[in-house]
């Protein structure tokens, strides 16, 4: 895991509250025990001795219990599954964590210390392609990106300008225009696709012919630097370095970032393709 990331630590904060799958547990409550490390830079408020340039603890602490208390899940995965999420959405600064609950009373009638589930979660960062070539191609873009922004799990970061370009393939179809955008997001690569496919689908994307003419297409084409070659999700995107309508757009809002099979930057793609 990324180690470039400072640590704030909260061990073992106690919280009564009302999780479980035995109705006399949602019924009584007990004990919980959470703890988080939180990954951060603390650089600058280090440097400058200022709390607003880092993350409360304290806040946290008592968001965590509030959180806590006011929710009821039936397993400790939903818990902190959602709490997780609740975090890296509220606090900026946070990078990823790590949560672990605690649940020493839980009812299994045996004598155990303590049952736990313990989690990492982090903020991803990737880069999609946008397509369009039926209808009006700015419109279904601009409602593409609108969609993305509107996602709570999805931060757009950079866009990149709308390009025109020839269509490439081999289909006979209208020209394209072309975007390229980088986010940040909190959804696992698969579930980002499934992301894309349900606002392709809202921009009435009609699957007729391969390659064929589209209202959107969104495409992953890269996710931090994972490589993942399924039947259905290959990342990076297994043509990129091909597509001029892809490189060109791509160049625009990460030049520097290097192809993680290829081992090349965007900038150098683009320059070996003309
Ligand atoms: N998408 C394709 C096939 N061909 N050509 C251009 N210019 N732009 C595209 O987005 C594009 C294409 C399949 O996704
Ligand atoms: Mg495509
Ligand atoms: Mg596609």
């Amino acid at each position: 895991m990324e180690k470039k990331y400072d640590e704030i630590q909260i061990q073992e904060l106690e919280i009564y509250a009302h999780h479980g799958v035995f109705p006399e547990e949602t019924k009584l409550g007990q004990r919980f025990l959470v703890s988080l490390v939180l990954y951060t830079s603390t650089r600058k408020a280090g440097r400058a001795d200022d709390l607003e340039l880092s993350i409360d603890y304290g806040e946290v602490s008592h968001f965590v219990t509030e959180y806590f208390q006011s929710h009821t899940y039936r397993l400790l995965e939903a818990a902190a599954e959602n709490l997780a999420r609740e975090l890296l959405l509220r606090y900026s600064l946070l990078e990823g964590l790590i949560l672990e609950i605690q649940k020493p009373w839980a009812p299994v009638g045996l004598p155990l210390k303590t049952v736990s589930v313990k989690i990492t979660r982090f903020w991803h960062t990737a880069y999609l392609g946008l397509g369009s070539n039926l209808g009006d191609k700015k419109a279904y873009l601009e409602q593409g990106i609108q969609a993305l922004r509107e996602d709570r799990d999805c931060r757009v970061l950079q866009v990149s300008s709308f390009l025109e370009t020839e269509p490439y393939g081999g289909v006979e179809q209208d020209r394209f225009l072309n975007a390229c955008l980088s986010l940040k997001t909190l959804l696992r690569p698969e579930e980002l696709l499934e992301l894309l496919h349900k606002i392709e689908q809202q921009a009435h994307r009609e699957r007729l012919i391969h390659w064929g003419p589209r209202t959107l297409d969104l495409d992953i084409l890269l996710y931090d630097d994972w490589v993942i070659q399924q039947q259905d999700l290959q990342i990076p995107h297994p043509d990129m370095q091909n597509r001029d309508f892809v490189l060109k757009p791509l160049c625009e809002i990460a030049p520097a970032k290097i192809h993680p099979l290829l081992g090349k930057s965007i900038w150098k793609l683009k320059e070996e393709l003309t």
